[in-house]
């Protein structure tokens, strides 16, 4: 497992789409729980942001590895829900990346684990604008959560709780923030509720929230 671990970090940072499908499917063989292999890529993710951040690669390569990770979430997604408790129900969620950002693959890994908690995640995908989660909690949410992964579009989940006091929706709504730029000071600033540094995490608070 150690070594599957290792061989699907690498495949992703490697950042072709085939070697990253073919470390996944080694890694299911062998029984590796599709939760794991989805936090082993996301390892691999971060090291190729670093990688990029460094100049040692380039948009096409970063491109390509999210490609890889999108295709393999098509097979994980369905088996990680197969193996959650999707009957306990729970809270209905909008879920989205918030507008003037298109990164989405870490709030997709999250709607897919949240659903597995047997949360009813409406997922809006990404560069959602602020008025569609405002609909989305209008129509029933009673949880949103948003993810950034730009310091330039983190500004919008402090835009949207401020929209929800303006209509006076803030207390009927539970605020999730997240991604690689968002930190728990900053959730405490702009007054979110819960802020999740991974998915596991923020499924884990979202069910301490919504027993
Ligand atoms: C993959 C990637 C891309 C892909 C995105 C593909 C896709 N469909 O998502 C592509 C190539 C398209 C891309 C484009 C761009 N990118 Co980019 N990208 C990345 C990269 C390398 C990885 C992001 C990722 O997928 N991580 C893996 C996932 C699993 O982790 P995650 O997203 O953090 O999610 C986890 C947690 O954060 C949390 N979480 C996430 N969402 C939520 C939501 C909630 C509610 C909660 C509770 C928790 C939570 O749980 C997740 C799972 O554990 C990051 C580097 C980085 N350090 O993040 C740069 C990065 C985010 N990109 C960056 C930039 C600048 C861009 C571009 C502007 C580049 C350009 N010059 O065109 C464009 C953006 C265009 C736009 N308007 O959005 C910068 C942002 C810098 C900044 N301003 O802050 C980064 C940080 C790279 C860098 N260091 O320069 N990018």
């Amino acid at each position: 497992m150690v070594d599957n671990k290792k061989e699907l970090r690498e495949a992703v940072i490697a950042y072709k789409v085939p070697g990253i499908q073919a470390a996944v499917e080694k890694a299911r063989k062998a029984g590796m729980p599709a939760g794991d292999i989805i936090d082993a890529m996301g390892d691999g993710m971060t090291e190729v942001g670093i990688l990029f951040e460094r100049g040692k690669l380039f948009l096409p390569h970063v491109l390509s590895a999210a490609q890889g990770m999108k295709s393999a979430m098509e097979v994980l997604g369905p088996e990680l829900l197969k193996s959650g408790d999707a009957s306990t129900k729970r809270a209905s969620v909008v879920m989205g990346t918030v507008e003037g950002d298109v990164h989405d693959i870490g709030k997709s890994i999250c709607s897919t684990m949240l659903q597995c908690a047997g949360f009813d995640v409406h997922d809006l995908g990404r560069d959602v604008p602020k008025a569609s989660f405002i609909n989305e909690i209008k129509a029933g949410c009673t949880m949103c959560g948003m993810s950034a992964l730009m310091t330039t579009t983190m500004t919008v989940q402090r835009d949207v709780i401020e929209i929800l006091k303006q209509e006076g929706l803030r207390k009927k709504v539970i605020v999730m923030v997240g991604g690689a730029p968002v930190t728990q000071a900053y959730a405490d600033k702009i007054g979110a509720d819960i802020f999740g540094e991974t998915a596991s995490e923020t499924t884990t608070k979202a069910k301490a929230i919504n027993k």
